[in-house]
């Protein structure tokens, strides 16, 4: 087992790994920004190297500063978190050329995944079902129209290099392709340096559900169960939770066989998610691979018992799965709330700043990961994430009473949060049946401007 790892991150997910290290008697060691020097993951380290100035690419997207700080403080091993290195398939190489072990999957198993129209083929290949249409990249707008009038309109365009909805055109008829394709080439030129696109049909009102996979260095593939994230703003999640309203034991499992399936083809070896799109029928198509820990990790902890970055690092030092996909066992309801500092009233626009007053919920099966304390300041440098609201019931009701109850006990002054807004979406009808798809957040923000602070001026028995 490793002795030292140090964590290439900040903020609450800093601090999540640092907790699994310190669990698994593992030395950490924090690297930060000169924005991150009063940030609890520093204090929680073991050690700490500051990296550089507040920028990102200064400091946590800089490779250089990650690896000497690795290298100065002896850690045998790199755990990147979410987001800044985290699916870098070039930092994933540098680590290995170091001899020092990045916990994720193998450089090119990132490079090949990160590639969306290529990893659906790969996908394909290995039988899970994906969604018609072009395959592999388009690259003449003769060849476009022909794939589309195949599959008929609406289709949607996507960059290959792209990925969590960045670069996506949806084209209604043949009329549009021809600007759709190529402002779809030069975005994705400009954004990702790539400009290959590829086509496919376009699903209405789908849900977004993604299966959790574990896989180690030995064969073994294990999937965890599913969690619904389609309430989503701008493709940005805001609202996750398992089991899937929708979800039946026969689809777990068949979605299940097929994330397992897709992983051992491409010779995953880590924690990984499969994205999937479910369509109304309960159609599921897959959509890409997320070759790191996510945001929403702990809805599949809480409800499986199992702790996923302590298995990542087990994992990353060679040894077996303990874990049989008999084993996983779903229990009871899990709901994430993302309180961000962001202004709903304001287009969520994030909203750094200093929080004056803090107060977290507790009592029985209320989680809070976060890196926040009272007085501390959000730099405006990184996201808008303060902490991650994770309630579990014995059933989905529970869940949502609970977390009802959680809202109403937290309290975040001095920056503007999400959390009125969960107040509100926690109360609607549609999310309360679970009866919602990606669109549930729009048409929520546009009933509640229609009416306007309706519920005041209401006495109670009164009806709208
Ligand atoms: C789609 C789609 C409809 N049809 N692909 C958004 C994130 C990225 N992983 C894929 N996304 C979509 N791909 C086809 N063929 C609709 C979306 C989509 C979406 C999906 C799930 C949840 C929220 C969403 C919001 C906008 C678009």
């Amino acid at each position: 087992m490793f002795k030292k790892i140090l964590v290439a991150n900040r903020g609450e997910i800093a601090l999540r790994v640092i907790r699994a290290c310190k669990e698994l008697g593992i030395s950490s060691v924090a690297v930060y920004s000169e924005a991150d020097t009063d940030s609890l993951h520093v204090r929680f380290a073991d050690e700490s190297v500051c990296i550089g100035p507040p920028a990102p690419g200064e400091s946590y997207l800089d490779p250089r500063k990650i690896i000497s700080s690795a290298e100065i403080t002896n850690a045998e091993a790199i755990h990147p978190g979410y987001g800044f290195l985290a699916e870098n398939p070039d930092f994933a190489e540098i680590c290995e050329s170091c001899e020092m072990k990045f916990i994720g999957p193998a450089h090119d198993v990132i490079r090949a995944l990160g590639n969306k129209s290529f990893a659906k083929k790969t996908m394909s290949q290995a039988g899970v079902p994906i969604i018609p249409g072009s395959e592999g990249e388009v690259s003449s707008l003769k060849s476009a129209h022909e794939v589309a009038a195949e599959i008929g309109y609406p289709v949607i365009v996507k960059a290959s290099a792209g990925g969590g909805g960045r670069g996506m055109r949806v084209v209604q008829s043949s009329t549009q392709l021809e600007k759709a394709f190529d402002m779809a080439r030069t975005e994705a030129d400009l954004a990702f340096g790539n400009p290959d696109v590829y086509i496919e049909k376009f699903i209405a009102d789908p849900r977004h559900v993604e299966i959790q996979i574990l896989a180690d260095s030995h064969g073994n593939v294990i999937h965890l169960g599913e969690r619904d994230c389609t309430v989503q703003r701008r493709h940005q999640k805001l609202i996750e939770e398992s089991p899937s309203p929708i979800m039946t034991i026969s689809l777990r499992e068949e979605m299940g066989r097929s994330a397992v399936e897709g992983a051992a083809a491409a010779r995953y070896v880590g924690a990984g998610t499969f994205e999937f799109l479910v369509d109304s029928d309960l159609n599921y198509y897959f959509m890409e691979v997320n070759t790191r820990i996510q945001v929403e990790h702990p809805v599949t902890e809480e409800v499986t018992g199992v702790d996923l970055i302590k298995e990542q690092i087990l994992i990353a030092a060679g040894e077996k799965l303990d874990i049989k996909q008999q084993d996983i066992k779903i229990n009871g309801h899990t709901i994430e709330c993302r309180i961000n500092a962001e202004d709903p009233e304001r287009n969520f626009m994030p909203s750094p700043g200093k929080i004056t007053a803090f107060h977290m919920p507790g009592g029985h099966n209320v989680r809070i990961d976060t890196h926040a304390y009272a007085n501390y300041v959000i730099p405006p440098n990184y996201d808008s994430l303060i902490a991650k609201l994770i309630v579990s019931g014995d059933d989905r009701r529970e869940a949502i009473s609970r977390m009802e109850r959680s809202l109403e006990e937290l309290i975040i002054e001095g920056v503007p949060t999400t959390r009125e807004f969960f107040q509100a979406v926690f109360k609607n009808p549609d999310f309360i049946s679970g009866n919602y798809d990606n669109s549930f957040v729009d048409k929520f923000l546009a009933h509640e401007k229609s009416e306007p602070e309706v519920k005041e001026g209401l006495t109670a028995g009164e009806e709208k």
